[in-house]
């Protein structure tokens, strides 16, 4: 009866040496996967889970159900969204590298889920948004020298010098204060969700979450109550393959695919090509219908790649392959887009490169105007005494006691 010796199944990564094998992604072809209606139940979508939405075919054509849901305007704001963050992401990098701010985060290659999904959303609407949702901001023209300023710990920084740079926080734009402690978002726009339907508002949030940090209990926690109260709330997965350095596999990605893992919930799920930026705009519109209709939870799984290393602090080469980016079978999402334009005698290179120019001017300019209120190393900075204020509404004995032995 006994059989040999125990062992655990340890997902191996692919050594650094090789490109990733992405032939285990479960890809569908561009229109192959159908749209059902907003009120389907979730066990009649299963099958959505495990294919892939994708609009834009190998030819940069939009084809089948889920396209058409962008006007040609739409679709330019789309692009010109895109490559603004991405200018945004490499002047912030060349800043870090002056040493003027200590850290940034870059979102390369996973710039048409922010910026289609937030395109998708209404004035009121909260997204409870992780550090590589900065598309959410530039997608719908919030002040990039406020972002700069935050990023520059600055006189101007919202958040006075006590957040990590790239948190973000943003009450008017609808972007609630980044967490540093992962998949706490997630309770979060699950319960704010719960709280609109409670005030009977009709507004809807937007949990962001990586596929490494669906690990956490938090996650599970909020697809739970998500489930039974089925709130006004967009749950978004993020699978750009990495955990820093450490592969989806291991996460849980060699069993299921994440979006899959709504169904033990009774969720509806979709997994989406994030680098089509049409098939991410028809996604997030019928998602966030369903909420505003009072239908309840989806979860999106939006499969992209990270092409930039986690943060500044990082060195991907120490765990995967340069030709990794290269193999990636989606490719890019501007330059998908662009494409698409091009076809549609709507856009062109030249007018692709003049705009590219127009927006790397106006970060420029823009850097330099937060440069103007303070860098990590240059001008005045916040008290020290700061750091107690605006946890809790009365300041709590232990910590007016700590600030008093500061000397504040
Ligand atoms: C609870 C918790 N554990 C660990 C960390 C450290 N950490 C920060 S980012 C990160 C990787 C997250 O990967 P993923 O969720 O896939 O998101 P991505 O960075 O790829 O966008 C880790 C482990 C943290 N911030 N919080």
């Amino acid at each position: 009866m006994s059989g040999g010796p125990l062992t655990l199944h340890v997902p191996e990564p692919t050594p650094c040496a090789e490109a990733a094998d992405f032939s285990r992604l479960h890809l569908s072809e561009a229109g192959q996967l159908r749209r059902p209606a907003v009120d389907v139940e979730a066990g009649e979508i299963r099958d959505l889970a495990y294919g892939l939405i994708r609009v834009l075919d190998g030819e940069g054509r939009a084809v089948g159900p889920w396209s058409g849901a962008c006007t040609i305007d739409q679709l330019r704001a789309g692009l010109r969204a895109m490559l603004k963050t991405r200018a945004y992401d490499s002047r912030m990098t060349m800043l870090q590298r002056q040493r003027k701010t200590s850290f940034y985060m870059q979102c390369t290659g996973e710039e048409a889920i922010s910026c289609g999904f937030q395109s998708a959303l209404q004035a009121g609407d909260m997204n409870f948004p992780t550090y590589r949702q900065q598309g959410l901001l530039i997608a719908q023209d919030w002040p990039v020298v406020d972002m700069m300023c935050q990023v520059l710990s600055n006189e101007k920084d919202r958040m006075k010098g006590r957040q990590l740079p790239v948190f973000y926080s943003a009450r008017e734009a609808g972007f609630f204060s980044i967490s540093g402690n992962l998949a706490t978002q997630y309770v979060q726009a699950v319960g704010w969700a719960m709280a609109s339907a409670m005030r009977g508002d009709n507004r809807v949030a937007a949990a962001w979450i990586g596929e490494g940090a669906t690990a956490e209990n938090d996650f599970h926690a909020a697809l739970v109550f998500a489930s039974v109260y089925r709130p006004p709330v967009v749950l978004n997965v993020v699978n750009n393959q990495w955990a820093i350095s450490t592969a989806q596999s291991v996460a849980g990605g060699e069993s299921a695919t994440f979006a899959a893992r709504a169904h033990g919930y009774g969720i509806p799920a979709l997994r989406v090509d994030g680098n089509d930026y049409l098939a991410v705009r028809a996604a997030a519109c019928w998602a966030v219908e369903r909420a505003r209709r009072n239908l309840g939870p989806t979860l999106i799984e939006w499969v992209t790649y990270r092409a930039a290393p986690h943060s500044t602090s990082d060195d991907p080469s120490k765990y995967r392959a340069p030709e990794d980016g290269a193999a990636w079978p989606l490719g890019d999402p501007v330059e998908r887009l662009k494409d698409h334009l091009i076809g549609l005698g709507a856009w062109s290179e030249a007018r692709h490169v003049q705009l590219k120019a127009e927006l790397d001017e106006e970060i420029g300019i823009a850097a330099k105007a937060a440069q103007g209120f303070g860098t990590l190393v240059e001008g005045s900075k916040c008290s020290p005494a700061s750091m107690f204020d605006d946890v809790y509404k009365l300041m709590p004995p232990h910590l007016r006691e700590q600030r008093q032995e500061l000397g504040f």
